[in-house]
């Protein structure tokens, strides 16, 4: 207890002083021009894909050393690591730096927390230890065990006792799908001991539907059953024999959730569904003939852009795995070269010299903004139009429709890693308890957008509509 009190007070000091910055590139100038070989990679595709996805990933590292002003820093760690332990081991600077980045952001994190809820006495601590997200928690920690860390004692916090305690209330606002279920398994699974408690497994198969997919699985791909699969295949081991029949059966019929949504031409939906549920099925041990994973393999690689990223950061750092052979169940497998200590003394510095796109802003076009209320249809929607120049994101276009609306229009919007996720329109918000979200549909058809409003580009006359609906 004596612990908590001055690691609180530590954290509290640091919480002060680590404030977010904006995020900048690190110049091109503190590059080592001469240290830079790429690897060259001949005739595998699958190499090349990883290793030109991989360097693409080192360029978005930022001034501070992390990724994406902090949101993405645990899972570029992760992705890097799945992809190559040798990564970490190798000891370049900006990676240890990185590292370095990732710890203070977590420590940084825990020190708001503590913050918000008040410091002192036991009773307090467990209200104050909930402030962290699941998803982020967890991915931290499957981050920190894959750099060879302690999570169990990070600098006197117990990281695995925090996720059991924050995963105890669910569904609740900001936790309640089994995406998110699934990481804080995975990382319960892969730290510590590496049990995983009949409740948290039961939770997971309690959330399958009859035909084993979960909520959100279907109308893009089977992300959280190929996610589920990769819990469950990690939590096997620590299935009591009493349960373990009726375990088997309910995670087959997962498994044929995720099977059954394969197509014709292999995929199972976008890459990065196909990239999940090709994982899954190789944590599951399905032998890769009965779903022809090298077929399904060939659809990801058709969605590598030419810049090497795989559409955004979120879609990159989830589909690198599945290059290396790897999934998120793998982290077990990248800590064995935790044992052999480092004796490399490669000191290169891995990254590729950023590319700093100076484009031309293109001629001013304008377009469509409407919002419209699904659920209170009585409420009437509202037509906004924007201008910006041509070449910019929907995002963009959005700040300018706000920026000259006098107050008329307004949004607000929270930075993940597939970008600005739209959290509110005109003061109405995602409701995760009710299950309404903000959607983002497309022209007069309405087409469903298949990624984020910093990954649309619009047209001139383009019509772009927010619609509020349940899901
Ligand atoms: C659950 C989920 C949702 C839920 C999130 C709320 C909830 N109850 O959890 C809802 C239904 C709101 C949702 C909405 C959308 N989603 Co969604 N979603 C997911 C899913 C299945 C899991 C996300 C998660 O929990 N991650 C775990 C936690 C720890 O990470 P996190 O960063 O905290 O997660 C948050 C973000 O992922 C964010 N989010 C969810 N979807 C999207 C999409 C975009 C573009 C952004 C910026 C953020 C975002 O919500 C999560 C919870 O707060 C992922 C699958 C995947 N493979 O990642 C798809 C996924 C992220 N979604 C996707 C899409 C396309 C959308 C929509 C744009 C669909 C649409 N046409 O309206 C909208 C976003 C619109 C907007 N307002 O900006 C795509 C993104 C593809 C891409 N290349 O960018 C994914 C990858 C599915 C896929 N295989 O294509 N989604
Ligand atoms: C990982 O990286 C190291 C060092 O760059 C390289 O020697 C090794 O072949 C790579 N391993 C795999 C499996 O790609
Ligand atoms: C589950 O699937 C495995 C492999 O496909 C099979 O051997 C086993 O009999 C199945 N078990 C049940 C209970 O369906």
């Amino acid at each position: 207890m004596k612990g908590f009190v001055s690691i609180c007070l530590l954290l509290l000091a640091l919480s002060s002083t680590v404030i977010a910055k904006p995020p900048r590139r690190y110049d091109l100038e503190l590059e080592d021009a001469t240290s830079q070989t790429p690897t060259a990679c001949v005739d595998d595709d699958v190499t090349c894909a990883l290793l030109d996805a991989t360097k693409w990933l080192l360029q978005q590292q930022e001034e501070d050393w992390g990724w994406n002003g902090g949101i993405s820093t645990s899972s570029v760690v992760l992705a890097m690591q799945l992809a190559n332990e040798s990564w970490y081991h190798g000891k370049a600077l900006k990676t240890q730096l990185g590292i370095k980045q990732l710890e203070i952001e977590l420590l940084a994190e825990l020190g708001r927390s503590a913050k918000l809820s008040g410091c002192g006495t036991s009773s307090q601590r467990h209200s104050r230890l909930a402030k962290i997200s699941v998803g982020r928690l967890a991915l931290y920690i499957l981050a920190l065990e894959s750099t060879c860390h302690d999570t169990r004692d990070f600098y006197g916090n117990d990281l695995v006792e925090l996720l059991e305690h924050n995963m105890r209330r669910f569904p609740r606002e900001g936790f309640n799908n089994h995406f998110q279920y699934s990481l804080g398994v995975l990382a319960l699974c892969q730290s510590g001991d590496g049990s995983v408690k009949l409740k948290h497994i039961r939770e997971l198969l309690a959330g399958q539907r009859e035909d084993g997919c979960y909520r959100f699985d279907g109308e893009v791909g089977p992300d959280v059953a190929s996610l589920s699969v990769m819990a469950l295949s990690c939590a096997k081991a620590s299935v009591p024999a009493s349960f373990r029949s009726r375990f088997v059966q309910k995670f087959n019929n997962t498994v044929s959730c995720i099977r059954s949504k394969q197509q014709e031409d292999g995929s199972f939906g976008n890459g990065i569904s196909t990239a999940l549920a090709s994982q899954a099925l190789k944590a599951a041990n399905i032998p890769p003939s009965l779903w022809r994973a090298d077929v399904a393999l060939q659809r990801v690689l058709e969605t590598q852009h030419e810049d090497s990223h795989f559409g955004n950061l979120g879609a990159t750092v989830q589909i690198l795995p599945l290059l290396a052979n790897r999934h998120y169940g793998s982290v077990e497998d990248v800590k064995m070269a935790c044992n052999i200590q480092g004796t490399d003394s490669d000191n290169s510095q891995s990254g590729g010299a950023p590319s700093v796109p100076t484009e031309q802003p293109g001629p001013p076009i304008t377009i469509q903004i409407l919002i419209e209320n699904g659920i209170d249809t009585e409420e009437p929607s509202v037509t906004v139009s924007a201008t910006a120049p041509a070449g910019s994101t929907l995002f963009q276009f959005l700040q300018e429709a706000m920026a000259s609306s006098e107050g008329a229009f307004s949004f607000e919007s929270k930075m993940t890693d597939f970008g600005n996720s739209m959290t509110s329109f005109n003061g109405l918000a995602n409701d995760g308890v009710n299950h309404r979200y903000w959607s983002i549909l497309i022209g007069s058809d309405r087409e469903s957008a298949s990624t984020g409003t910093d990954g649309i580009f619009p047209e001139d006359g383009g019509e772009y509509i927010f619609y509020y609906r349940s899901y």
